[in-house]
Order: structure tokens, then sequence, then C-alpha cells
């Protein structure tokens, strides 16, 4: 018999591209305009002078990393994630796991009171620091949303962003934490000056497992290895806001093993459209795939806010996106419907497939 050859691993590819920076103090019309043809064409861009005030996102910084950097015992106490609380290395319900040690939140105020108990030994300072963070970032994707709701010229333009700021809204806010590969404090970053990482490997595990490694070529050809943190997949809501430390790591899909990085940039907000706004705008926006990878050198924080609708909300394509030529793509369905189905699948899975009616 012979032996059937091992199918070669193709390795990912790394495309940089450009992605759009909307800077929204310039003229309305203009950002409206920016802010749509984005979300067509890539699904993604950045905000920058968005409003939200340095020192909420310096205090949303500082007690993210103080968790982390808590030992294993401690951090433990906020888990296992249901799927609320702290996560180490595991996602979701289904086997995903990932290099990456996480809490996810709602951001319903009575459930950060309660989380924030098995979380801070200062409850009390930990659910203001997040209830500050979460309604400013909250106010910025309302803003984002009206603009939306303007450009694509709804008869009601503030109809998506109500969604989001419905009390019952289900929006939830995730801190990720990727420890780098290395646990020395000091390394060298891409400049060759020497960076001081306060922010050391502190997840008490062994990162020289080679689980989760995957082959990379970079924009020269050349072939380097690359961890995943958090693995390929869609954002089931409506928008997700990032704010990354200032450590590459996010990279967007650009389909056929083609990844695109996002360059980190602390002061501003990265800003993606979710499965459900693809879904409520019938397709014209983009949910796009996209993964962190693990930095080797310094370890990366993400703060993400998920802005959700509330559960029993009805998904369905805005009449103003439905024409002749442009048929119904998606069946109505609530929004509980949809996380049901989502927790049910893994996390590279397309979630949306399942309500399309066509
Ligand atoms: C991806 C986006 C958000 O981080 C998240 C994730 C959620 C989880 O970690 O609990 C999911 C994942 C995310 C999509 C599919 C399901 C649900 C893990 C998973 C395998 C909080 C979300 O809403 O969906």
């Amino acid at each position: 018999m012979v032996a059937a050859s091992p199918t070669p691993v193709r390795p990912d590819r790394i495309r940089p591209i450009g992605l759009p920076v909307i800077d929204l103090t310039r003229k309305r019309s203009d950002v409206v305009d920016l802010i749509v043809r984005a979300s067509e064409e890539l699904g993604f861009f950045k905000v920058v002078n968005h409003g939200v005030p340095r020192h909420v996102v310096a205090n949303m910084e500082a007690e993210a990393f103080a968790f982390f950097a808590q030992p294993p015992p401690e951090k433990l106490k906020a888990g296992p994630p249901n799927p609320l609380g702290y996560g180490y290395k595991n996602i979701g319900f289904n086997g995903d796991t990932g290099e990456v040690e996480y809490l996810l939140l709602h951001t319903n105020q009575a459930s950060i009171n309660h989380r924030s108990k098995t979380i801070s030994e200062d409850p009390n300072k930990f659910s203001c620091t997040v209830r500050e963070y979460v309604e400013a970032v909250k106010d910025l994707a309302v803003e984002i949303l009206e603009m939306v709701g303007e450009g694509l010229r709804l008869t009601d333009p503030k109809k998506l962003a109500r969604l989001i700021r419905d009390g019952e809204s289900d929006s939830v806010f995730r801190l990720n934490h990727y420890p780098s590969l290395i646990s020395t404090t000091t390394t060298t970053n891409n400049n060759g000056t020497v960076d001081k990482d306060n922010n050391n490997n502190s997840s008490g595990r062994d990162m020289s497992s080679q689980q989760g490694w995957c082959n990379v070529v970079n924009g020269g050809g050349v072939s380097v290895k690359g961890v995943v943190g958090f693995g390929e997949h869609s954002d089931p809501q409506i928008l997700t806001l990032l704010r990354s430390n200032d450590v590459v790591g996010l990279q967007i899909s650009l389909g056929d093993g083609l990844w695109a990085p996002v360059s980190p940039d602390p002061d501003s907000f990265c800003v993606n459209v979710g499965d459900a706004l693809q879904a409520l705008t019938n397709g014209r926006f983009i949910s796009v795939r996209h993964r962190a990878m693990v930095n080797p050198y310094r370890s990366r924080l993400s703060m993400v806010y998920f802005g959700a609708p509330p559960l029993h909300a009805r998904i369905a394509p805005l009449p103003e996106t439905v024409t002749a030529q442009t048929p119904s793509l998606y069946r109505p369905f609530t929004w509980a419907e949809y996380k049901k189905a989502a927790y049910s699948l893994r996390l590279s899975h397309s979630r949306l497939d399942p309500f399309r009616t066509v």
C-alpha cells in the first residue's frame, strides 16, 4: 500500500492594508459617508478624536492589567466562564481554545456589581471603572450607529442606535490578555530600542506548548511562525469597539489565507461591523472575520465592547435595504435565537448561514 502524501499546509500570508482612519471631528456629512463606505468595503475602520476621555481608558487598562497580573488561583475565583467570568484558554463551549486569558462581563450594571466581587479586592472601584468605560464607549457606539442610520437614509435614523442604547441591551464587555511568549520583563521592540514590559507573562501557563502555532509568511515572503491567541471568527453583535495597548496582534481576514494586520494605536478605537448589523443591512455592511495573534515579545491587552440588542429584539433586514434588486437575504430572528445558535457552533463557523433565505 502506498502511503498517502500529507496535504501540505498552506501558510497564512500577511498583506498590509491601510485601514480607514476616520476623524470624528470632521464635517458630519463627510464622517457619515466615510463610515458607510468603510462598513461596506471592509467592515472595519478606526476612529480618532472620538471623545472617550483618556483617563477613562487609562483607568480601565490599569484595572485590567492589575487583574491579569494576579496569581492564577486569584483569577480563577472569577471563573469558570459560563460564558461570563474569567476564562483561560477555553473559548465558548465547543472545544475552541486560544492562547488567551480573559474576563467576559455583561454590561448590565447589576451584573457588573455582582461579578466585581469575585474579580477585585476593591469591587466598588472595579465596577465604577467598568461602568465609566462602558458608558463612554457605548455613547461612542450610539453616535456611530446614528450616523450609519443617516447614511443609510433610514426613515427613523436612530433606529439602530436605539437597539444598543436600550436598558435591556445584551451588550458585553471583554478584556483579553495575550501574554507574551517570554517571561522576562525587558524586551527589544521593532525599532531595536528596549521596552520595559511590566505586563509580563503572569498567566502561570506553560508557554512553550506548540498548540495553536500556525505558519505565517510575511510580506517579504519569509515564513515565520505565529501563535493564535483568539482564532478566526466574526463578531455576532451589531457593532464592536476595540481598544488595545500599543502591541500588534489583531488581523483582518482578506480571504484565501490572506491576513491584514491592524496597526495598534492606543488613542484610537477599532470599529467593526457584527453579524447582526450585516443582517440588518441585508448584507450591505460586512461582518468580517478576524483573529488575534500573540505577540512574542510583549503582552497585548484588548478591551472590547460588543454592542448588542435586547434578547427579544427582532433582527431582520431593514425595509430601506430591501428592494426588487436586493431581496431579503435573511429571515427574521430574535437576538436570543441567534445567540443560542452561536453558542451551539464553533468559533470559526459562519453563524448567519442558518438564517439565510437563499
Ligand atoms: C466572539 C465575539 C465575542 O468575544 C463573544 C465570543 C463568545 C464567547 O467567547 O463566549 C463566542 C464567540 C464570540 C462566537 C461563537 C461562540 C460565542 C465563543 C463561541 C465559540 C463574547 C461573542 O459574543 O461571540
